[in-house]
């Protein structure tokens, strides 16, 4: 039987030119700045987002901490998202490792966050309150539907920030993803922060790696950060030489997961039983909920997971599917079918 993973784009696997250029990698030691591949990549990422200086890191994860430990010290407060992936799924790493405080703001059904909002939780200069120090952003936004978040909007949140004296951090672990929605160049969406991630290892299907970008100033901090969480590796070309051809031959594909993500959202809204919001979809992710009380969720995972469908669970009746390079137009097509029998069961 097929398997149709839908759980994820980071289940994506290195394709056979990466697998072919990993082989041939030139190898140094990292960690003296030795490996011509990782420093290749790292000056490749850089300029892609238009920030002076970046570094490979193992994970997305370990990026946005590295960042936020970089840019606060104990006892300040970040001000983010409360769909966040920051604040949702990263093991409150800032708070756990960093003494960080986390002030939640409301996200919007398109992964904004207001500007009211966000103005009534920077603190005023008062002994009594932690001080703010840096804004988060997600882009494009996974808990609400992948969204694509617009330039314009990075631009009133820099400059209110900029009012504030705050910095402004953008997990863009999908930045690509937005920057494809919205026909427009990464950097237009990359140059109102001051410093950003974004992942090799998810749709641009590389094996490991994410990459902080910044000044040349931050990324040496950064540098000294990402030693403290044991993020100093030594041959990393042999991730690097993968996530160099992930920017320059993936993201090109990504509007061919768009409009499968697209097929495949227009498809369930013609499914009864099922309800999902299709302005909404926007980019490689989708969510739709079950409305019908003919079937439990439970009974909707088993049966598709017996036709060999692999997707997520988000919430007791709301679910989340994300097409990647593993995924075909047929596979789209035989997902619909198998969710429309397994409704029908
Ligand atoms: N997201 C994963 C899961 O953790 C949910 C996924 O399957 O979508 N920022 C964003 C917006 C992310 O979606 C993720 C991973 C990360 C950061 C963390 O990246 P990694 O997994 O490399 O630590």
């Amino acid at each position: 039987m097929k398997i149709i993973d839908l759980r994820s784009d980071t289940v994506t696997l290195p394709t056979p030119t990466m697998r072919e250029a990993i082989y041939h990698a030139e190898l140094g030691d990292d960690v003296y700045g030795e490996d011509p591949t990782t420093n290749h990549l790292e000056k490749l990422a850089a300029e892609r987002v238009g920030k002076e200086a970046a570094l490979l890191v193992p994970s997305g994860t370990m990026g946005n901490l590295i960042c936020v430990l970089t840019h606060c010290a104990r006892g300040e407060e970040v001000i983010l998202g409360d769909q966040s992936h920051m604040f949702l799924a990263e093991a409150g790493g800032m708070s756990a490792l960093g003494g960080i405080f986390p002030h939640i703001i409301p996200n919007q059904p398109d992964g904004t966050m207001g500007l009211e909002d966000i103005e009534a939780a920077i603190r005023a200069d008062n002994i009594h309150f932690p001080r703010t120090r840096l804004i988060c952003l997600e882009n494009t936004h996974n808990r609400c539907g992948g969204s694509a978040l617009s330039s314009d909007y990075f631009e009133s949140v820099a400059t209110l920030a900029r009012h504030y004296g705050l910095k402004i951090h953008l997990d863009g672990a999908r930045i690509f993803n937005a920057a494809v929605a919205l026909k427009v160049n990464v950097r237009e969406l990359t140059r109102s922060v001051d410093t950003l991630i974004f992942c090799l290892s998810k749709g641009l299907s590389a094996p490991i790696g994410s990459m902080v970008c910044g000044s040349q100033e931050f990324i040496a901090k950064a540098l000294r950060m990402r030693k403290v969480l044991g993020g100093g590796m030594r041959q990393t070309g042999i991730i690097a030489a993968a996530g160099t051809l992930a920017l320059d031959q993936m993201v090109d594909r990504l509007p061919e997961d768009h409009s499968n993500a697209r097929s495949l959202a227009e498809g369930i809204a013609d499914i009864p039983g099922l309800s999902i919001d299709l302005p909404r979809v926007q980019t490689n992710i989708i969510y739709f909920d079950l409305v019908s009380d003919r079937l439990t969720a439970e009974e909707l995972i088993a049966r598709l997971g017996q036709k060999g469908i692999k997707f997520s669970r988000t919430e007791p009746s709301r679910f989340r599917m994300v097409t990647h390079c593993g995924i075909r137009s047929e596979d789209i097509a035989s997902t619909l079918v198998c969710i429309r029998e397994a409704m029908e069961e």
